[in-house]
């Protein structure tokens, strides 16, 4: 049985070059429903605490330099087979072997500055969203 909800954030490199209202136009248009979002900025703690299972890996610095040098737009979405959906939506983590038409190869420079995050399971999904939304920001 698969979830159907998703955990997103536009990442800094996205927002700085004004790609959020194409990026959520996208992401509308391929049926997922918006049910929290925000606008913020994650602090160097809120970055190394959200990616700490990267953090034995050489580029974590670089990781949360990039995620905190400017402001997010953090979404939980909700469509069948969430996860997965939206991980097909965004292309592959390097945006040199993403799929045509995908978020990554519209919208990443590299795989660092990859535009887009998309959880990576349903329990990973309810891990994020609750780290970045209380209860009653979620609709
Ligand atoms: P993804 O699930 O596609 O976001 O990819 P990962 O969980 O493997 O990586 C999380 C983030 O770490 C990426 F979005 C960008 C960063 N990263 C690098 O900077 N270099 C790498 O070699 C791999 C990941």
């Amino acid at each position: 049985m698969t979830g159907n909800r998703t955990f997103t954030m536009i990442k800094p490199d996205a927002v700085e070059d004004g790609h959020i209202g194409a990026i959520l136009e996208k992401i509308t248009a391929a049926g997922f429903k918006i049910v929290a979002m925000k606008y913020t900025q994650m602090s160097k703690r809120d970055a190394q605490e959200f990616y700490a299972i990267h953090k034995e890996r050489p580029f974590f610095g670089e990781l949360v330099e990039f995620m905190t040098r400017g402001p997010i737009v953090a979404a939980i979405l909700e469509k069948d087979n969430a996860v997965e959906d939206f991980r097909a939506l965004i292309g592959s983590t390097n945006p040199e072997e993403a799929a045509e038409g995908t978020i990554r190869k519209l919208y990443a420079k590299n795989i660092g500055e990859n535009a887009v995050h998309g959880s990576d399971s349903d329990e990973n999904a309810k891990i994020e969203g609750a780290f970045h939304f209380s209860g009653r920001e979620v609709f």
